[in-house]
């Protein structure tokens, strides 16, 4: 038989989709079936990933996209798997991550007048309005699919939506008795389906930019997410090396410079203290970020000039959003490379000693670093030092998802990544990434060893129970830090950031404090069989990491170290 769903799953195996993560309802009958045919008859087929939460399923997804740059399949049940998604959604959205996902839909007959017409009591109580409307303020694209027999031109026409940037998530919807529609296969020329071709920088703008940074006397690119596409880190590396131009990460959630390259200022996320670069520079570039500075605790000097280039200049997504900038839209490793070529032929007599300066105070912030990654109190682990010694034993082959929420900062500074490609946020804001990111990076790239860092309550919120089975069951063993500080640091740190004298600032209690907290790595082991330790003296550390790694990389086990840093 061949049916629409034969020919969803023959368009996602044509655009090179190797994962579906699916939980399945009651709408796909048709698509279970025809996934059981394929295999029966030897047709290829996406592997299915059998996902007991949609959240998680979509946040593998999400971990996957990043490290490959493809986007894979999520299908999900009907409208209530689609709101299951949850905060995935927002982080694939911002992060800006390829994804398709696919719900069913009510079967839209009930007296059998088509194949897959209604006959179980919950297709009268999923009947919406308005599926689709659940996600669209953060897809790419939507649509219904109404007949089996353009399926194949909608799935690559959803997917050449996801691949071109701003990349992103695309939804499709499809009621049960389209699924099941027999039809006429459809040839695809997939030439016809590529993404958009990036777009440079005009040669004004090239030619003004390059003047700029070469003339200024503190140049200063400001980047989140250039590092996503890992050879445009090359590409700025080299720009900054021939101008003599430093380099500072805002928000970063890719390795977008090398952290020990002497040109390399350091990171800024959510420090309530101006940024003293920032301040300095007289020309900024900002590349591929969408918070570059937080006017309300650190800004640029008034009189600096700023570019600003970006696949989406205007933040279109982002009702507010502005900095006063010279703007562009281009692709940034293009956009560089462009630069780079303008810079070659330019006379940088000033480079060299600009390059000394950065160097200079590159030495001054690793300095001061070096002194925090030490063990600390008695019977206190502070957060650096649990930073510092992943750092002393992670290799060339390790991959680190960092949900570390107001430890973000502590483990950009002191694991310190130089290779592109080795360190992700989620690029969002919705906790829970972290756990099927990591599982997501282990598809990918199955012989790296694959390391989450996360807050005890991002812990919680990434469902381990379902993590830790999938991790199990699909063999992709992973290691979890948990910098256990007892509850949510962060909605604190926000509440006495705006009433630092306030009644809050006085209270015994502000309702974030999980003391005592759950067995966290206990989870683990009861849902996948995890490695369980808890740490809790500073002395315990580098053993149990030790012997966490060797379960992971020897045994193929997960591993969950739960570290007991001060308490909020
Ligand atoms: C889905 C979701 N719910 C709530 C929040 C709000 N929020 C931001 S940080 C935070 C606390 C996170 O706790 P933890 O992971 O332990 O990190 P900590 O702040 O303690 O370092 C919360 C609840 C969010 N960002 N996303
Ligand atoms: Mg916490």
């Amino acid at each position: 038989m061949y049916t629409a769903s034969t020919a969803f799953l023959e368009a996602l195996t044509e655009a090179g989709i190797d994962y579906i993560f699916a939980n399945w309802g009651s709408d796909h009958p048709a698509l279970v079936e025809a996934l059981a045919e394929a295999r029966a008859t030897g047709r290829h087929v996406p592997a299915v990933v059998t996902c007991p939460n949609e959240m998680v399923a979509l946040s593998i997804a999400h971990g996957h996209a990043q490290l490959s740059g493809r986007p894979q399949a999520v299908v999900v049940h009907v409208e209530c798997g689609t709101q299951a998604l949850a905060g995935a959604v927002h982080n694939a959205d911002k992060g800006r991550v390829p994804v398709l996902i696919f719900a069913g839909s009510s079967p839209y007959t009930q007296e059998g007048e088509l194949k897959g017409s209604r006959n179980e009591f919950i297709q009268w109580i999923q009947d919406v309005h308005d599926q689709r409307g659940i996600l669209r303020g953060y897809m790419r694209y939507d649509n219904e699919i109404r007949t089996g027999r353009n399926i194949k031109q909608l799935v690559h026409r959803a997917l050449q939506f996801a691949r071109s940037d701003p990349k992103g998530p695309v939804y499709l919807m499809g009621p049960r008795e389209v699924m099941e529609e027999q039809v006429e296969p459809v040839a695809i020329n997939r030439a016809a389906w590529q993404p958009i071709e990036p777009s440079a920088l005009p040669a004004a703008g090239v030619a003004q930019i390059a003047a700029a940074l070469a003339g200024a006397k503190f140049p200063l690119v400001v980047t989140s997410f250039i590092g996503r596409n890992p050879q445009a880190v090359a590409e700025l590396v080299a720009l900054c090396e021939t101008l003599g131009v430093g380099v500072l990460e805002s928000v970063p959630n890719y390795v977008n410079f090398p952290a020990t390259h002497p040109l390399y200022l350091g990171n800024q996320w959510n420090l309530p203290k101006q940024n003293a670069a920032l301040a300095e520079a007289d020309v900024i570039l900002v590349i591929d970020s969408d918070v570059p500075w937080i006017p309300t605790v650190s800004r640029p000097a008034e009189n600096a000039v700023i570019f600003h280039i970006d696949i989406d200049p205007l933040k279109q997504q982002m009702p507010l959003w502005y900095i006063a900038a010279t703007r562009y839209r281009a692709d940034a490793l293009t956009a560089l490379r462009q630069l780079n070529h303008a810079a070659q032929a330019m006379d940088v007599g000033e480079a060299a000693a600009r390059r000394a300066r950065f160097a200079a105070l590159h030495e001054a912030r690793a300095a001061a670093l070096a002194g925090a990654g030490m063990p600390g109190g008695e019977d206190a682990i502070r957060g650096e030092y649990v930073v510092a010694c992943l750092r002393a034993v992670i290799d060339e082959n390790t991959i680190v998802i960092s949900e570390g929420i107001s430890h973000y900062h502590t483990i950009c500074d002191h694991l310190r990544m130089d290779r592109p490609g080795t360190l992700f946020t989620s690029g969002g804001g919705s906790l829970g990434y972290s756990g099927g990111a990591a599982i997501g990076a282990k598809l990918a790239r199955p012989d790296a060893t694959v390391i989450a860092l996360c807050g005890d309550g991002s812990y919680m919120f990434s469902v381990p129970s379902s993590v830790h089975w999938i991790a199990r069951a699909y063999a992709t063993p992973f290691l979890t830090i948990i910098f256990n500080n007892r509850g949510w640091k962060s909605p604190k740190l926000s509440t006495l950031a705006v009433h630092p004298a306030g009644y809050a600032s006085r209270a015994n209690t502000l309702d974030v404090s999980f003391d005592p907290p759950p067995d966290y790595s206990g989870i683990a082991a009861s849902a996948g069989g995890a490695l369980a330790l808890t740490v809790r003296q500073p002395e315990d550390l580098a053993p149990a990491l030790a012997q966490a790694l060797r379960t992971v990389r020897e045994d193929k086990r997960c591993a969950v170290l739960d570290v007991w840093v001060p308490a909020l």
